[in-house]
C-alpha cells in the first residue's frame, strides 16, 4: 500500500514520519512551555527554567501530564457509556437494549445495589447512577477499586493514593503541573500514580463493563482481520475510533433490510461494515466484524479507493484523513460533538436517536458507492478468534458448573507455561509497521509464555495468524503448546478494546484469588509491555499497570529520557519510575528500544517472579511430549511408515 501511496504521490504516517525528525528536546521531556516566560529548552546539565524550574521536575510535569490527558480520555469514554446505560435504563436510548442482564447482576451486586426481585432497568439505573457519580466524587475512593486483591487495596491506602474521584484527579494533575505548583518530581509522579488509578480502576472499568452489559460479554468468535477484508462489490463503511455506542448501532443498521434494499438499488451487494482502531476491536469481538487494520491503516484503508466512507468518533484518528480522502471519493464522517475535523461531513451521533442517525450515515456512504473510481483492495486477510473476556477465559478452563482459573494457575506453577504477558497498544510509524509487536510476541511465545492482548497490539498479532488455535501447533514453546490443545485455545488471546486492559486487571486479580501465585498482582510471573506506544492513553495505562504491581515496558522512544549524555541512574525520572516504583507497588515501568532486550527483560523478570514463589525454574525440555506431538511426527513421515505407525503395518 505504501508502493501505491507512492506511485500516486500521496504522503502518510510512515513518509511524514520520515521527514519530520522529531525534536530531541521535546522527545527527551525536556521542554517545558507551562507558561509564558518560557518555552524553556533544557540542553545542559544543572540549567533551569527562567523560574528555576530544574529538569526533573520539567520531565515529571510533562510525564503526569500526558497520563491526565489519557486518563480523561478513557475515562471521558467510560462517562459517555454510562449516560448511555442511564438512558438505556430509562427507555430514553432509541435501539440499545441491555444484552447482558448476568453480568448486570453480578456487576450490580458487587457494590451492593439489591438485585433481587428488581427488574434489570431499575437495577441498570441505579448501576448507572453509581457510576456517574465516580466521575465528579470529592472524596472517599471511587468503587471499582474494591475489586482489587486486598494486599494491593493496602498498599494504595498507605499511600495515599487511592483516587478519589476521577474528574479530581485529572483536574489535580493540571493544577500541580501550573506553573509555580508541585516541583517535586516524586511527589508529582505519586500523584500520576493515583490520576492512572483513577482511569484502570476507575473510567475504563466502568467502560468495559457497560460495553458487556448493554452489548453483550465477549466469547470467541470467528473474524477476520486487514486490508482484504474490504469488497469490491460492497458499500464499504469502516468505523474508526473508540466508543462502541456508534459502532454497535452501525452493525444493527447495516443489516436492516431496509438498508440493504438501499444498498442493493446502488447497484451493491449490500454494506460491508469493517472497523479500525478500539471501535473496531468492540465490534471484532462481539458480532466477528472484520477489522480493516490498527492504528497505521487508517489511511492505508482510504489509499484502496474502495472505501465510501469512513466513520470516526474520538481519538487515534488522524487529522491526515481529510486530506488524503480528497484523492478519492471517500467521505470522512465526523460524529462525536467532541470532534470535528475541518473539511469532513459532520453528522452527529445521539445515542437517544441512535439507529436513526446510524441509517442517515449509511446512507450517505451508500449514495456515495456510484463515485468510486478504480479500488485497490490486497488480497491479504487472515482468520482470527478474538473475544476472550475473562468470564470467557473462566468458562473455557473449568466449564459452566465449575468455572475457574486452576487449571492456568497450575500451569504456570508446574512451569508448562513459564508465565504471562499482556502486549498491548499502539503502532508507531518510527518502527516498521507492526514489527515491534510482532518480534516480541513470537519470542515469548516459542519461550512458552502465554499472551493476552488488547488493542492495536492485538491487530498486529491477528494479522500473523497468532489468534487461532492452530497457531498453537507451530509457533509456541512444547509446554504453552500442551495447554493450547488441551483447552482449545489459541496462544495469544485477544481481550479486547484499550480500555479492556481492566479486563487484564480483573484476570491478574482472579489468578490471585485462585491461590499458589502468590497473594498480590505484583507476585504473579507477569509484564506488560506495549512495544509500539505512541498515545497518551499508553502512558496512562502504563502507570497504573504499574501501580497495580506489574512489570511494565514500553518500546520505542522514552518521553523522559533527559540528558542523553547522563546514565540512566542519575536522571531521578527514570530512576524513580523503575526502581522508585518497584519498590513502593512492585511495578516499574522502563522504556527499551530493542525488541530482544524487551524479551530478555522480560523473560528475566518472569523467571525471577517464579524463583521468588518457590516455583520449579522454567525447563523448556520438561514438557510437550503429549498431545499432539505425536501426531505431529507421524504426520510427517512417509506414507508408508505414517502407516505403519498408525495402524502397525510392518513396513517392508
Ligand atoms: Fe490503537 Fe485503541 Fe493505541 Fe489508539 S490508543 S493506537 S492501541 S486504538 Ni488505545
Ligand atoms: Fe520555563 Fe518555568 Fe515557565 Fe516552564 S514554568 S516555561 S520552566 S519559566
Amino acid at each position: 500500500m505504501l508502493a501505491h501511496a507512492a506511485a500516486l504521490g500521496l504522503g502518510t504516517a510512515f513518509s511524514r514520519a520520515e521527514e519530520m525528525s522529531p525534536c530531541n528536546i521535546g522527545a527527551a521531556g525536556m521542554c517545558c512551555k507551562l507558561c509564558g516566560m518560557g518555552p524553556c529548552r533544557l540542553t545542559k546539565d544543572g540549567q533551569t527554567g527562567v523560574c528555576g524550574a530544574t529538569i526533573d521536575t520539567i520531565q515529571a510535569r510533562n510525564l503526569i501530564r500526558a497520563i491526565a490527558a489519557g486518563a480523561a480520555a478513557h475515562s471521558d469514554h467510560g462517562r459517555d457509556m454510562a449516560f448511555t446505560l442511564k438512558a438505556v435504563a430509562n427507555g430514553e436510548a432509541e435501539g440499545y437494549v441491555i444484552r447482558d442482564v448476568a453480568k448486570l447482576r453480578t456487576v450490580a451486586a458487587r457494590y451492593g445495589i439489591p438485585i433481587d426481585g428488581r427488574a434489570p432497568a431499575e437495577i441498570a439505573n441505579d448501576l448507572a447512577d453509581l457510576y456517574i457519580a465516580q466521575f465528579g466524587q470529592q472524596r472517599g475512593e471511587v468503587v471499582p477499586i474494591r475489586r482489587a486483591p486486598p494486599k494491593r487495596q493496602e498498599v494504595w491506602k498507605q499511600r495515599g493514593v487511592v483516587p478519589r474521584g476521577i474528574d479530581r484527579e485529572v483536574v489535580e494533575a493540571l493544577h500541580r503541573t501550573h506553573i509555580g505548583d508541585d516541583q517535586d518530581a516524586e511527589h508529582i509522579l505519586e500523584h500520576a500514580i493515583r490520576t492512572a488509578l483513577s482511569d484502570g480502576w476507575g473510567g475504563s472499568m466502568i467502560a468495559t463493563d457497560i460495553s458487556d452489559i448493554l452489548f453483550g460479554t465477549p466469547a470467541p468468535v470467528l473474524g477476520q482481520a486487514n486490508l482484504g477484508v474490504l469488497k469490491e462489490d460492497m458499500v464499504n463503511v469502516i468505523v474508526h475510533g473508540h466508543e462502541p455506542t456508534l459502532s454497535q448501532m452501525m452493525v444493527v443498521a447495516s443489516q436492516d433490510p431496509e438498508i440493504i434494499a438501499y444498498a442493493r438499488a446502488a447497484g451493491a451487494q449490500g454494506v460491508n461494515l469493517s472497523g479500525i482502531c478500539c471501535t473496531g476491536n468492540e465490534i471484532l469481538m462481539r458480532q466477528g466484524i472484520p477489522a480493516a487494520g490498527n492504528f497505521l491503516q487508517q489511511e492505508l484503508a482510504i489509499l484502496t479507493g474502495a472505501v465510501e466512507a469512513m466513520v470516526v468518533d474520538v481519538q487515534c484518528i488522524m487529522q491526515a484523513l481529510v486530506e488524503l480522502a480528497s484523492n478519492f471519493h471517500t467521505k470522512i464522517i465526523t460524529t462525536s460533538p467532541k470532534v470535528k475535523i475541518k473539511g469532513a461531513t459532520h453528522i452527529e451521533f445521539d445515542e437517544h436517536r441512535a439507529l436513526t442517525v446510524a441509517k442517515e450515515i449509511l446512507r450517505h456512504a451508500i449514495d456515495n458507492y456510484s463515485n468510486r473510481g478504480d479500488a485497490h483492495i490486497p488480497p491479504v486477510r487472515q482468520d482470527l478468534v478474538p473475544g476472550f473476556s475473562h468470564e470467557y477465559i473462566n468458562y473455557m478452563l473449568g466449564g459452566h458448573y465449575r468455572a475457574s482459573f486452576r487449571p492456568l494457575n497450575d500451569a504456570i506453577m508446574s512451569g508448562r507455561i513459564r508465565g504471562v504477558a499482556a502486549i498491548v497498544g499502539c503502532n508507531n510509524p518510527r518502527s516498521t509497521h507492526d514489527y515491534l509487536h510482532t518480534q516480541v510476541a513470537r519470542e515469548l511465545l516459542r519461550q512458552d509464555v502465554l499472551i493476552v492482548q488488547t488493542g492495536c497490539g492485538a491487530i498486529a498479532a491477528a494479522k500473523l495468524g497468532f489468534l487461532l488455535g492452530e497457531a498453537g501447533l507451530t509457533e509456541v514453546g512444547p509446554g504453552l503448546r500442551e495447554v493450547c490443545e488441551a483447552v482449545g485455545m489459541p496462544p495469544v488471546l485477544h481481550m479486547g478494546s484499550c480500555v479492556d486492559n481492566t479486563r487484564i486487571l480483573t484476570v491478574l486479580t482472579q489468578m490471585v484469588e485462585e491461590g499458589g501465585l502468590g497473594e498480590d498482582v505484583s507476585q504473579i510471573p507477569a509484564v506488560g509491555l506495549a512495544p509500539e506506544w505512541m498515545s497518551e492513553k499508553a502512558l496512562s495505562i502504563g502507570a497504573y499497570c504499574v501501580a497495580s504491581g506489574v512489570y511494565v515496558i514500553f518500546g520505542g522512544a522514552s518521553p523522559v529520557s533527559g540528558m542523553p549524555d547522563k546514565v540512566p541512574d542519575s536522571n531521578i525520572v527514570l530512576r524513580y519510575i523503575s526502581q522508585g516504583w518497584e519498590a513502593i507497588y512492585g511495578g516499574k515501568l522502563e522504556f527499551i528500544n530493542e525488541p530482544d532486550e524487551m524479551v530478555r527483560r522480560a523473560l528475566d523478570h518472569i523467571d525471577r517472579k517464579r524463583a521468588a514463589l518457590g516455583l520449579p525454574a522454567y525447563d523448556p525440555a520438561r514438557f510437550g511430549r503429549s498431545g499432539d506431538s505425536r501426531i505431529l511426527e507421524v504426520e510427517a513421515l512417509p506414507v508408508a511408515e505414517r502407516r505403519a505407525a498408525l495402524y502397525g503395518v510392518q513396513v517392508e
